[in-house]
């Protein structure tokens, strides 16, 4: 019972200023206390250094920061990995999604084969040639599927990191044309916001946790805070209606927590100065609590 965070205050990798700060607003709505009350030892690693846009030169190259957001995954790998190895289940605080290809590399270097489960709106599926916008925020499941950019693919050293029959995506709901091309052709599963509303969460995550379970050592569990409904969730820097309801989203933190499949996990795109009063830090410190066992009874 032993968990380690690990802050990643990057906005690198999409295109809107504040989402640095994410790290700071999940700790200042109480994550450390919350979860030390649920019996756990609490480590707080704190932040990766990550240089601000501000005061980096964007060159005329296609992926935005790329060389940056190489770096800094690469440092995310390593401490993803060592918690592992020492024992701790990682909790990635972000930052922007783009993160997600350093803690997904370092938990498969840790625990080899693993599933994944990806919370988002979007499909985190594109390439350096599909890209509509430059950001890697939009890439980390393509690269960590072994597609796209050299840099981003070849993290580590191996690629791809996961398999695409163990990986499932969550809450879909914006996804870009060429994007959905290589969702179809990877072979991953999707579970769109229709299908929540056709068969309802509960049966949606007993399938994603089969799938991502079938043969694997474990579960990373990525969670981009825009899968949520706006209402619960504003601050995120690519919001979408139509997402989780707030009882949708704990509800299937409950699955996850009384399946024991995760072993590593990340909340990211949280925005404070998109945010009002916080409610996005509180939604992640509250989906962390559910997901690490909080009951009422
Ligand atoms: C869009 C937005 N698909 C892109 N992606 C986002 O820029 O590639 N992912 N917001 O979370
Ligand atoms: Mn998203
Ligand atoms: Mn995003
Ligand atoms: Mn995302």
């Amino acid at each position: 019972k032993r968990l380690r965070v690990i802050g990643v205050p990057s906005d690198l990798g999409q295109g809107r200023r504040g989402v640095d700060m994410g790290p700071s607003a999940i700790r200042y709505a109480g994550l450390s206390d919350r979860l030390k009350e649920l019996g756990y030892e609490v480590q707080d690693l704190g932040n990766i250094d990550v240089p601000t846009p501000e005061s980096r030169v964007q060159g005329l190259e296609k992926l935005k920061y790329l060389d940056q957001v190489r770096v800094v995954c690469d440092e995310l790998r390593v401490l993803v990995r060592d918690a592992l190895q020492e024992g701790f289940l990682p909790i990635v605080l972000g930052g922007d999604h783009s993160l997600s290809i350093g803690s997904v590399a370092g938990a498969v270097e840790a625990r080899g084969n693993l599933g994944c489960i990806w919370f988002d709106a979007h499909g985190d599926m594109n390439t350096d040639e599909t890209t509509p916008s430059g950001n890697i925020h939009g890439m980390p499941l393509a690269a960590s599927l072994g597609l796209g950019h050299t840099d981003l693919v070849s993290l580590g050293g191996f690629s791809p990191k996961l398999q695409a029959k163990n990986v499932v995506l969550v809450g879909a709901r914006s996804i870009d044309d060429e994007e959905r091309r290589l969702i179809r052709e990877s072979g991953m599963h999707v579970f769109t916001m229709a299908d929540v509303d056709e068969m309802g969460i509960s049966v949606v995550m007993h399938k994603a946790i089969e799938l991502a379970s079938q043969g694997t050592k474990g579960v990373h569990l990525s969670v981009d805070l825009d899968a949520l409904d706006p209402m619960y969730a504003p601050g995120v820097g690519t919001a979408v209606n139509g997402g989780f309801t707030y009882r949708e989203g704990h509800l299937a933190m409950e699955v996850l927590a009384a399946s024991g499949c995760v072993t590593s996990v990340d909340f990211v795109e949280v925005n404070p100065i998109l945010d009002l009063q916080n409610r996005t830090g509180q939604m992640a410190v509250e989906l962390a609590s559910s997901l690490l066992g909080l009951t009422v009874m």
